[in-house]
């Protein structure tokens, strides 16, 4: 059995923050919400491998589409797109993910660049981690059963790319490598917040797996939290 609950969204500048200068403290937030007709989603099929079906006793969720209350979306990348001033080190902590019930936990993640990506596997079974960018290198890494974890790192700056595993078909998560910490993840109940940006006017993108990209225009400044909706729906809904 192995029950997972989505994260509150938290900015990675919380950990940028730790290694570096403070900075100006305004934040951009906001919820993401799916307007569109919602799907009836198969579970997950994991009868292909009756060690990753025996983790679960429940069907487990399609991930494509997450919704919670309100239908409020989970796992949409917000980032900030408009170039900020200034530099940016990656945290010395790393991001992880893990492969927990034949699923990748988290399913959308981002790391800045130079960070270590931290693999976990807490299956004790094999996998293997075939990530697919286009800029970065790919790469597909066996972890057998008793390999409990490996660390990668990303050397530019590249959009959400795809992370499967080649032993079950049914895994995959979406990793985005960016050069600031500018970025959020929208947790169970729609909500993400990107704090630290320096007053300015920015473009916010936000991206979901199936249902592509929005964008829209935020100003910050000290003191005056800027907030920014995002909705999806498939096309022609
Ligand atoms: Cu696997």
């Amino acid at each position: 059995m192995s029950q997972h609950r989505i994260a509150p969204a938290v900015s990675a500048l919380a950990l940028a923050l730790a290694a570096g200068p403070a900075l100006a403290a305004s934040a951009v937030t906001g919820t993401v919400t799916y307007t569109g007709k919602v799907p009836n989603l198969k579970a997950l099929a994991m009868d292909a491998d009756p060690a990753c079906a025996a983790k679960h006793t429940s069907p487990v969720a399609n991930e494509m589409l997450t919704l919670g209350p309100g239908n409020a979306m989970a796992n949409v990348m917000v980032r900030v797109k408009s170039a900020v001033a200034g530099s940016f080190t990656a945290p010395a902590s790393p991001a992880v993910i893990d492969q927990d019930g034949c699923q990748y936990h988290p399913h959308v993640l981002g790391v800045m660049v130079g960070q270590t990506l931290k693999v976990k596997n807490s299956d004790g079974l094999l996998h293997n981690v075939h990530a697919l960018p286009k800029v970065n290198t790919p790469f597909n890494m066996a972890m057998p059963a008793n390999r409990t974890e490996a660390d990668t790192k990303f050397g530019k700056e590249e959009g959400m790319f795809l992370i499967k595993c080649d032993v079950h078909p049914w895994m995959s998560a979406f990793v985005g490598v960016f050069a600031n910490p500018f970025f959020a993840v929208s947790g169970a109940d729609g909500k993400f917040s990107i704090t630290g940006l320096p007053d300015g006017t920015y473009e916010i993108e936000a991206w979901h797996e199936k249902l592509g990209v929005k964008t829209g225009t935020v100003t910050v400044a000290a003191g005056k939290p800027a907030t920014i909706d995002f909705s999806f729906a498939p096309p022609g809904s």
